[in-house]
């Protein structure tokens, strides 16, 4: 095992943010590890309130044009005052993800001591646990969230016969309903979610070893047992109709299985998602900082002390989140993955797809993790065709849209007040390009042809209706806003909405390049393409200003928070493509501008800003730039129980992070692999196995002193892998070598699915 892989304290949790997560991608359970009194705060990801939304605003076509005009001419409290009236939704907000409820354990009150309080999150095994003593007798619990078995299981022993005595239940307060008794040691809880919401129930049942169980009032008693084991299952009509039953066989089929049975399974299941991928980074002192507590690990780090360590670990914590969040046949990852204690949880813990979202799928393909990218792919599947009346209602488009937030129930309309964030019709755009990476990534074709083109081509044919000639000839999109910025005009207005802004256009060139590359390699839709290729030839290309900036709108307007917590005129540098350190110096160099400013005037608060910044400062291939935002966000951005602080608790953080490392290590985008392309001091030796690379690629770096020794490169389809290298490695396959060309730094070879080539850099100046 590997001590690097726990999170671990020393008491039970007193707040939400100390609690450890668990989570099979569709039921999570937030463990408190409480000793008299255990909560597990309880989640299903389909339990949302409210049911689909009819919104679009019917004005909306009718007024559109007048809106465009209004912009051309810079009219813009005009332009917005009727935008608001006129293009907005109704109702105006979606509805927020809720919590299942609690479920609470209640213990005998015992007289002795307690000693050897610990409570521990491996994220190897995904298990939490519990262990203390109460005089002389330990005891001992285990809780996690099984894939297999569908349920969430908490085992319980003591290694003094007959030690347990307690009572169990569940709760969910302020909407509570009660449980019903189904027999002695199962009970039932059944909920709703409002006028035409799913509904929901939640079983428990306990299996006890040894003593008495017995039904009181609605509790769960268990006396003098030697070890018990609870299942809870739970689920909405969102999926099942006859949710109960579904739940009851769920229950069942697990609590006939022996425990061991049951953990194994788990473990195995999870181990083999988890173990594609290993980060060490050298620590002398390594282990030491793994006898600290997890809340007080963090404490040293804030104080500046150093632990790369902690770095790794945080770095698996997300793609262990992402494992339990976000699997085939669960929902999409939602602003809290799937941990809300919150009936009015903030931001509704909806999904905003103006960068959140995209944000926690960013580790997927890369730290090898691709499956878990599907529920996102479902989530567009469902938005399409409310993205296709969006698109005719409001703007008289083919195609499909959608805006800045979407739900459980794929809605695509103007959500939201505020204009600085609803008017902005690039949601579908961005999100079909995660179809397309992961194309790119796996390299499977059945899916390019029969998932991921359709939805691009659609998204892409959206804009060939939407998109407005400017008096330059340019095509540009709008209304629209640069998420979610405000600019000052010359006349001391201040403006949300725009035409044009760059992020809108930078989307726009990539997704028409990936529908462009995808026609190509499906021989589909050539008059489609031409046309597409048409449009992409009129976008307006990423501008430099006054500040030597990437300007963030089509006039270079002064911004009125410099340190905007969005950067989305960089959208091109990631994760788009436009911006490259190599490819487009003069454009990567004012990108650089971009983000110093940013950050000198306060920017990077929030913790998923601070994780792009990461990506950015990879891109820029600048190692140590990228580091200090690691260092800063694990300071600044961080819960003890290593969840992302908006704040609040907000998990793309955690994501955008992760991901943000693994591209400080490889970079597989621009059609060509760097190796170690922002390798900050603080990591001068180490090694990282099984990330993945574009072409089918996987690959393990081993580095000493900041140079690289080794590379070993499995490739899953036969290929030309195509590096970026200052060096010219040896390469073998199979023991013998391999011959490569090596031209401009760019070294090429052809490679063969199944085959595994070693690159070695050693003895190499
Ligand atoms: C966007 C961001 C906020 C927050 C919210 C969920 O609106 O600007 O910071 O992350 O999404």
């Amino acid at each position: 095992m590997n001590t690097n892989h726990l999170l671990w304290y020393d008491q039970p949790a007193k707040k939400w943010t100390e609690a450890l997560p668990i989570g099979n991608g569709r039921l999570g359970g937030m463990v408190f590890g409480g000793i008299y009194q255990e909560r597990i705060q309880l989640n299903e990801d389909s339990i949302w309130y409210g049911g689909p939304q009819d919104a679009n605003n019917p004005d909306a076509k009718k007024y559109l044009p007048k809106i465009r005009e209004l912009l051309f001419s810079g009219k813009q409290r005009e332009a917005e005052h009727l935008a608001r009236m006129a293009l907005l939704s109704q109702p105006r907000y979606l509805h927020p993800y809720q919590p299942l409820g609690d479920l609470h354990l209640w213990f005998l009150d015992q007289e002795e001591p307690i000693s050897d309080y610990r409570r521990e999150l491996n994220v190897e095994t995904a298990i939490t646990t519990v262990h203390y003593k109460l005089g002389d007798q330990a005891l001992f619990r285990e809780y996690f969230s099984s894939a297999v078995d569908d349920v969430l299981i908490i085992r319980l022993t003591s290694d003094v016969p007959g030690g347990l005595t307690f009572s169990v239940n569940m709760m969910r307060r302020p909407f509570d309903l009660g449980s019903e008794k189904v027999s002695p040691n199962t009970f039932i809880m059944k909920g709703e979610c409002g006028r035409e919401g799913v509904e929901f129930r939640a079983v428990v049942k306990a299996i006890n070893d040894g003593g008495r169980i017995s039904s009181i009032g609605d509790f769960i008693s268990i006396e003098d047992a030697d070890a018990v084991t609870l299942f809870v299952a739970a689920g909405s009509t969102f999926r099942h109709e006859d949710v109960e039953s579904v739940c009851f066989d769920q229950i069942e089929a697990a609590s006939r299985k022996k425990y061991s049975e049951l953990k194994a399974a788990h473990v195995k299941e999870y181990q083999e998602k988890f173990r594609r991928v290993s980060f060490n980074l050298s620590d002398r002192e390594g282990e030491a900082f793994q006898k600290i507590p997890t809340n007080l690990r963090i404490k040293r780090y804030q104080e500046g002390k150093e632990d790369v360590g902690l770095e790794s670990l945080f770095f698996q914590y997300g793609r262990y989140l992402l494992i339990s969040c976000s699997r085939p046949g669960s929902l999409t990852a939602n602003l809290q993955g799937i941990w809300n204690e919150s009936f009015t949880p903030p931001w509704e813990s909806k999904y905003t797809i103006n960068i959140n979202t995209q944000m926690n799928y960013w580790p997927a393909e890369i730290c090898n993790l691709s499956e878990c990218h599907e529920p996102l792919f479902d989530l567009i599947e469902r938005m399409r065709e409310k993205g296709r009346r969006t698109a005719r209602e409001v703007y008289g488009c083919r195609g499909f849209v959608a805006h800045h937030n979407t739900n459980i129930w794929g809605e695509t309309h103007m959500e939201g007040i505020p204009l600085s964030a609803s008017i902005w019709p690039m949601g579908a755009a961005w999100l079909s390009l995660h179809l397309w990476e992961h194309y790119r990534f796996g390299g499977d074709k059945e899916f390019l042809r029969k998932r991921a083109y359709p939805i691009m081509k659609e998204a892409a044919e959206f804009f060939l209706d939407y998109l407005v000639k400017d008096s330059k000839g340019r095509l540009l999109t709008g209304p629209s806003i640069s998420p979610e910025n405000t600019f000052m005009l010359e006349n001391g207005a201040k403006g949300n909405l725009c035409m044009g802004p760059a992020m809108d256009t930078q989307i726009l060139h990539f997704l028409f390049t990936a529908v462009m590359e995808a026609g190509t390699i499906l021989h589909m839709d050539q008059a489609f393409r031409s046309q597409i290729e048409e449009a992409q030839a009129s976008l307006p290309k990423p501008q430099i200003g006054k500040h030597n900036q990437i300007m963030e709108w089509i006039e270079d307007y002064k911004e009125v928070d410099p340190g905007h917590r969005h950067i989305s005129q960089l959208f091109a540098l990631h994760p788009g493509e436009e911006i490259h350190p190599v490819h487009t110096p003069e454009l990567a160099k004012a990108a650089k501008r971009t983000l110093e400013r940013r950050l000198s005037n306060g920017g990077g608060h929030t913790g998923w800003s601070r994780a792009w910044i990461i990506n950015f400062w990879a891109r820029l291939h600048e190692g140590d730039k990228a580091y200090q935002s690691i260092r800063q966000l694990l300071t600044t951005s961080i819960y003890p129980n290593l969840f992302d602080a908006h704040p609040p608790f907000q998990i793309d953080g955690n994501f955008g992070a992760t991901a943000g490392m693994a591209e400080m290590l490889l970079q597989s985008h621009a059609k060509e692999i760097v190796l170690l392309p922002a390798l900050p001091k603080a990591w001068s030796t180490g090694n990282v196995k099984g990330l993945r690379a574009r072409g089918g690629y996987e690959i393990d770096l081993f580095w000493e002193n900041r140079k690289l020794t080794n590379v070993n490169i499995k490739a899953k389809h036969d290929g030309v892998c195509k590096i970026r290298t200052a060096l010219h490695p040896s390469i073998k396959c199979d023991g013998q070598s391999v011959l490569a060309s090596w031209e401009n730094d760019l070294l090429e070879f052809e490679t063969q699915s199944g085959q595994e080539y070693c690159l070695s850099f050693l003895d190499m100046d």
